[in-house]
């Protein structure tokens, strides 16, 4: 099992029962976002936690080690090209001594969990991919939130998975997926995928009081929240331009876990760069939330 190494600021907000909320960091490096975005990303989130009134704890693998927290020196670490690492790496990437391996979702809920931290914010989850009935793709996100003790926060999954299949796949795995303050789950840079959301929440108390009622153990949850209405992009116009890049994939054999970071890129390039403050947008809106929901599990 793995023991995370605190930062001196996690480790004494754990001690005193405070709220923390982990991060991870793919997306704060050079496989989420564009550089200047990602620092902004990065410092919109840090502040946006700490605004709520709770510390914030980015996970990574720095050099050969787990880090459940960075000192603040330590932030401009994970802006730089890392190597993906989901859940299933992490022993790897320690073995190995990676320099940065980038903390994907079900990564970072294994350390967050593994710490004892047990709210984590992110921008879109991993999910069931388009075509995953030939491929089998399905990221090991999903399983993560049925095997780790967390609150996990997101803006629904990423917007080019099969979010059909996704939120089957969440039922099948036992997990709770609530929509805050809102019906619908939502499509990252949109605030709906036109697909209900199985349990709609209005208050950071209420989803205190779900996950301490979860039936098992070692299980999470799914917080969705949709993004800021001013931020959201237009549904159509991403529609053309995912199933464009997703048959780039096809057509130069980009596969596993390369889709993502590719896809972003297109994404990025196809609408001038607007999907660019959307995404920084919904995720520091998803620390917002989260921060909220972890003060109220620190006071129950
Ligand atoms: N969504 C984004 N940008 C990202 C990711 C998701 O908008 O960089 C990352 C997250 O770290 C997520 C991971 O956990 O992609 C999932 O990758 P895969 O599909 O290979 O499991
Ligand atoms: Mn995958």
């Amino acid at each position: 099992m793995i023991t995370p190494k605190l930062s001196h600021e996690v480790a004494a907000a754990l001690a005193s029962g405070d709220a923390v909320v982990a991060l991870e960091s793919t997306i704060f490096s050079n496989l989420g976002l564009p550089s200047p975005a990602n620092s902004e990303a990065l410092d919109r989130c840090l502040d946006a936690i700490r605004r709520g009134g709770a510390v914030p704890a980015v996970t990574a693998v720095l050099d050969g080690e787990v880090r459940l927290g960075l000192e603040a020196d330590e932030h401009d670490r994970i802006l730089g090209s890392a190597r993906k690492a989901a859940e299933r790496d992490v022993p790897v990437a320690v073995a190995q001594a990676w320099e940065f391996g980038a903390t994907t979702v079900s990564a970072s809920v294994a350390i967050a969990a593994a710490g004892g931290v047990r709210v984590f914010a992110t921008g879109g989850l991993g999910g069931v991919h388009r075509g995953a009935e030939l491929t089998g793709d399905v990221s090991a996100d999903l399983d993560s939130l049925a095997r780790h003790s967390i609150v996990a926060v997101s803006a629904g999954a990423k917007a080019f998975l099969d979010l059909p299949r996704t939120l089957e796949y969440l039922e099948t795995a036992g997990v709770p997926v609530l929509g805050w303050q809102h019906d619908w789950f939502p499509a990252f840079y949109t605030r709906s995928s036109g697909l209900p959301v199985p349990h709609r929440v209005e208050t950071a108390e209420e989803v205190a009081r779900v996950s301490k009622s979860l039936t098992r153990v070692d299980s999470g949850l799914l917080l969705t929240v949709p993004i800021p209405e001013a931020d959201e992009l237009d549904a159509a116009e991403l529609d053309g331009v995912l199933e464009a890049a997703l048959a780039e994939c096809d057509a130069s054999g980009i596969t596993g876990a390369a889709v993502t970071p590719y896809v972003l890129g297109r994404i990025g390039a196809a609408t001038e760069g607007r999907s660019v403050p959307a995404n920084l947008s919904l995720a520091e809106n998803n620390a917002v939330v989260a921060a909220e929901v972890a003060v109220a599990i620190a006071r129950s």
